[in-house]
């Protein structure tokens, strides 16, 4: 087909949408007697392809190629050539056989969602697929392609977080942010301090509605936190499907339930209890040298479950009110030589970007972090708008993007009276559609900096994993082709039209989602 679905050619519903893509004639037939051809490297991913395109079936896999000239798949790997980069790939699928080809296991295994998003939806009852022939040669626009989770506001059962992976997966996202610890709740078990999640992940009750307005309490407790042998899992279960678990130890605010838990961490060194409410709490770390030890071992334990490069240590929305008040913590920014609390936030996490660096891992922060001057060697998480990621760029610092105006799954999607209370704003899917990753005003230099962007699903008005589905998809399908597809390929209406026909997938999948088709009534809504 040519992309605009002319009669001839059928819409196929590749999501994201891949960099180029030409039709040939005829098709392959997928059966039960088709062969998978890999070797040893990628005979895990034929395997899983396997089970993917015909499930239950008795497809038979093959490592190198056998002496038949059956109907085969064959996963070609060759790490020499240089055409496809670390996750590039190319597809050749013709009435012989289907070819897939890159120089990675990545690119094996994104050759591999595509192909997968080649077969019709639908039944899977069927014995036969047609897959029709043609070329695909594809790449990612971005390294970084990430969305982020946040189960310490509302936990998220490890099952889902497993079923989140798989989606990230099937649209070639590769980086799962989790926000492990905040004022509602500590979620990670950290063994030389018990505290943390037997206190920490614990809250009594919730408030109801929104918290602007509102002095309700559900009376019910929540609570919950990953084992570090579930986190494990979480972070095998990711890499397998070329995934990045990025952990997050929020530090020096949003803090208080690591407070709850030893109150000799916070500033004031009294009890207090772990968050009820949401928004922008005082309780921050006190910034000595005992805490700071207390945070490296964690950050040691953190390290040892998750093998990723960069490690989140938040650095957001940390009001200084009781380091303004205390006048040890006063006294403390006169001993070392700084001007002012934003100086001291940024001292106190340069000791742990350098504990990170020291471990051979690299600090990753919230745009606040530029505040009183940025770490050295840290990357800038750009939320509030795409200023902080400008900035960061221009002094040399790498970036990843993630406005809220545009990629906060948390707000609206929509402006029908009848959407679920959410936090606030308005991206609809068209807006996070157009979310442009790399600002104008930067240098083509300045523009290496981008590592590309995520969407933050923050879950203080989401209490449950259907919400969660709703709130996230389609967006997050939208995010994905942001990332993944070049600019001059990306097109909203040739989106929704693939959204449409990839829908019946997301239903496959068990996957709650808005449908495009409500994109329509849009304009008949009163504005929010
Ligand atoms: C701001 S984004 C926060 C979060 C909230 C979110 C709600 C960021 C770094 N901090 O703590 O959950 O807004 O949209």
């Amino acid at each position: 087909m040519n992309d605009q679905g002319t009669l001839t050619q059928p819409v196929l519903a590749i999501l994201p949408r891949p960099a180029s893509i030409s039709y040939g004639s005829g098709n392959f037939s997928l059966t039960h007697e088709t062969l998978i051809i890999t070797n040893q490297e990628t005979a895990n991913i034929g395997k899983w392809l396997a089970g993917e395109l015909l499930p239950g079936s008795t497809l038979q896999m093959f490592i190198d190629k056998p002496s038949s000239n059956q109907p085969a798949i064959s996963l070609h790997l060759d790490p020499n050539d240089g055409q496809f980069g670390q996750e590039g790939y190319a597809l050749t699928v013709a009435e012989e056989g289907i070819e897939l080809r890159a120089a990675t296991p990545a690119g094996i295994f994104y050759a591999a969602q595509t192909l997968k998003q080649m077969l019709p939806t639908g039944s899977t009852e069927n014995s036969s697929w047609s897959i029709p022939a043609a070329a695909i040669n594809d790449a990612p626009r971005f390294p970084w392609r990430g969305c982020m989770l946040d189960p310490a506001r509302h936990f998220i059962p490890k099952a889902e977080i497993l079923k989140y992976i798989d989606i990230l997966a099937l649209h070639k996202m590769n980086v799962l942010h989790l926000h492990l610890t905040d004022d509602q709740g500590w979620r990670i078990e950290i063994k030389q301090y018990p505290e943390l999640t037997k206190v920490g992940s614990q809250r009594k009750e919730t408030i109801i509605g929104h918290a602007r307005n509102s002095n309700a309490y559900d009376g019910k407790p929540h609570g919950g936190f990953y084992t570090q042998d579930e986190l494990r899992e979480i972070v095998s279960y990711a890499a397998e499907r070329f995934i990045t678990v990025v952990p997050e130890i929020d530090m020096p605010g949003h803090a208080q339930a690591a407070v709850a838990s030893y109150p000799e961490v916070g500033v004031l060194q009294e009890p207090v209890e772990v968050a009820t409410t949401w928004g922008i709490h005082p309780y921050l770390y006190n910034p000595t040298e005992e805490v700071l030890q207390f945070l490296r071992n964690i950050l040691d334990e953190v390290l040892a479950i998750f093998p990723s490069i960069y490690i989140h240590v938040g650095g957001d929305e940390a009001r200084k009110d009781q380091w303004q008040a205390s006048p040890a913590v006063q006294a403390r920014i006169k001993e070392l030589g700084l001007k002012d609390e934003d100086e001291l936030q940024s001292w106190f996490l340069s000791q742990i970007g350098a504990y990170l660096e020291s471990k051979g891992r690299r600090m990753l922060g919230w745009d606040e972090i530029l505040e009183g001057g940025l770490p050295a060697g840290a990357t800038v998480m750009s939320w509030r708008g795409i200023e902080g990621g400008i900035a960061a760029a221009q002094a040399h610092h790498d970036v990843v993007m993630t406005p809220q105006s545009h990629v906060y799954l948390d707000h609206y999607q929509s402006n029908d009276p009848a959407e679920p209370l959410a936090i606030g704003g308005y991206s609809p899917l068209g807006k996070t559609y157009a979310f442009e990753t790399v600002p104008d005003v930067l240098t083509s230099d300045q523009k290496k900096h981008i590592l590309g962007a995520q969407c933050n699903i923050w879950t203080e008005y989401i209490p449950s994993v259907e919400h969660l589905e709703y709130m996230t998809f389609p967006r997050l399908i939208a995010l994905a082709e942001v990332v993944w597809t070049p600019e001059a390929q990306r097109d909203f209406s040739d989106f929704c039209q693939r959204l449409a026909l990839h829908e019946p997938r997301l239903t496959e999948h068990n996957i709650r989602f808005r449908p495009v088709a409500t994109l329509t009534q849009e304009a008949s809504f009163p504005l929010r």
